[in-house]
């Protein structure tokens, strides 16, 4: 519709231009005028409305929680040993998951969980996200000098937790946000929805020029603890940290002389039609009617073949001409020449220089390096984010965006690929380009004080036994 009012201007600008006969001074006048009245009231819509549809990420913020929320693997071991309800073979288990995870010696947990014995009530999950949550926020607010009442827009995803009134309402109270505001609440849409509601974020902006919106990710630790002994859901118990993020995203075309990077791309791919994908993530009651979430077998061929069909949408859009005429090339060779041979698996370091790819867990890792055919340096950050924070979730790929800034990786026009997988089964992706080089400011980094020490060697994965749980 606006792109119709934009054309018809520049139509009438051109017939006018060219109908009038210029015979006649006063008409030559009056069309005259038309001509660029037309030509400028286009080059206005143009300036306001085609350059509104930018989107930038003036800055973000990820939570670091306290000290007190420090834990060792021997104090989950400890812990785990005082629930009560872990059998012993139930605690083999954790003490080998904890091993291979990829985890390092100190991730956090909050408070609650770390409590002998643990206290899980519904107040303690509320206080766990307010601190996450208000953290980050605050974080931000500082960063950036953002009045909260120019907020206009809210974005809040927590998969599990989803209290009355809603996590969005709580923010818009703290910070006593402005009336008009535009509340979302994502929940219940897993690891991948941190990039989804970036996405969503996005296309709000785009309809609502020169706005904020702030992106908040986290997950309710405390609620998603699974008291039963099913292994297979297990898994989310030993691997989950607490974590958050907040993240200011403008369309204001005068943030981008401050802004840290443009979003030029979101993709959404959703593999949930077939039954398979659909079920690997899922939350349900186990024998002894606990309710968990268990992780399928399937997990990590769900992810590979999801990830396939994801790379093969992204790829046209920010591949470099080279990649996409081999891409196209070996197409054909397979299509019309049927000759047997393997896809092509375009390079994807030439089409971004940063990776930030979910921290699902360690194999999951491993499997997405393999696919990606990407090197140690690539995976670096999800490997470290990994390590130090654990899977916090949809806020992971935070984490690690913020350790390539801390490393200070980023330089001007360097492009970074957020990629995020999780229940449904779904792969968003969002791609940023850094408008300037990004000086590391470690005051406010969740990797302050520490960077130095990273990259951490990481011990190479056992041989895996009979047991193949660790997933
Ligand atoms: C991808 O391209 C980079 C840069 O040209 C190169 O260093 C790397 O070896 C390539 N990777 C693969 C798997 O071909
Ligand atoms: C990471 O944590 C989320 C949230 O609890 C969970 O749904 C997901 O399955 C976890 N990933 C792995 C590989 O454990
Ligand atoms: C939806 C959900 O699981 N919410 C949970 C958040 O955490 C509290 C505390 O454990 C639970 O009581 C809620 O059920």
């Amino acid at each position: 519709m606006n792109n119709l009012l934009y054309l018809s201007l520049l139509a009438v600008a051109a017939a006018s231009a060219y109908y009038y006969s210029p015979a006649d001074g006063s008409a030559n006048r009056r069309h005259s005028l038309i001509t660029s009245f037309c030509l400028a009231a286009a080059l206005l819509y143009h300036y306001f409305v085609r350059s509104t549809r930018k989107v930038y990420l003036v800055d973000f913020a990820c939570f670091k929680p306290g000290l007190s929320c420090l834990c060792t693997t021997e104090m989950i071991l400890e812990r785990a040993k005082h629930v009560g309800f872990l059998s012993e073979d139930s605690l083999k288990l954790v003490a080998k998951i904890l091993d291979r995870s990829g985890l390092g010696p100190k991730t956090y947990l909050p408070e609650g969980v770390l409590h002998i014995p643990p206290k899980l009530t519904f107040d303690e999950a509320r206080r766990e996200t307010d601190t996450v949550l208000f953290g980050a926020v605050d974080e931000l607010l500082e960063k950036t000098g953002v009045q909260s009442k120019d907020i206009g827009i809210l974005v809040v995803n927590c998969c599990l937790f989803n209290p009355t009134p809603s996590l969005s309402d709580t923010i818009v109270n703290h910070y006593k946000l402005r009336g008009n505001i535009l509340t979302y609440d994502l929940s219940g849409m897993g690891c991948s929805a941190g990039v989804l509601a970036v996405d969503f974020a996005k296309q709000l902006l785009q309809v609502h020029p020169n706005s904020y919106a702030l992106v908040l990710s986290t997950e309710n630790e405390t609620s998603s603890i699974y008291r039963g002994n099913n292994p297979s859901m297990m898994l989310t118990n030993c691997l989950f940290r607490m974590g958050g993020s907040a993240a200011l995203l403008s369309s204001h075309p005068s943030d981008r002389y401050r802004s840290k990077y443009q979003l030029i791309h979101t993709l959404r791919t959703h593999v949930g039609a077939d039954d398979n994908s659909y079920k690997c993530v899922f939350q349900e009651e186990d024998e002894a009617h606990k309710i968990g979430v268990s992780l399928s077998k399937e997990l990590m061929n769900v992810a590979r073949d999801a990830l396939k069909i994801h790379i093969t949408s992204l790829g046209p859009v920010v591949l470099p001409i080279s990649e996409k005429a081999k891409f196209a090339l070996n197409l054909v060779k397979r299509k019309v020449f049927k000759i047997m041979i393997e896809p092509y698996l375009p390079n994807f370091t030439l089409a971004f220089e940063h990776f930030c790819i979910h921290t699902g867990g360690r194999a999951v890792l491993d499997r997405m390096q393999k696919s990606l055919e990407l090197g140690d340096w690539h995976m670096e950050p999800s490997r470290m984010t990994l390590y130090r924070f654990g899977n916090t979730s949809s806020s992971s790929v935070w984490y690690e965006l913020a350790y390539c800034e801390a490393k200070g990786r980023v330089k001007k026009g360097d492009r970074v690929w957020q990629m995020a997988f999780g229940s449904g089964f779904k792969v968003n992706t969002a791609v940023w380009v850094a408008l300037k080089n990004i000086e590391p400011q470690l005051k406010n980094s969740p990797w302050r004080d520490e960077i130095d020490d990273f990259p951490v060697k990481l011990a190479p994965p056992k041989p895996s036994s009979n047991n193949n749980n660790n997933k």
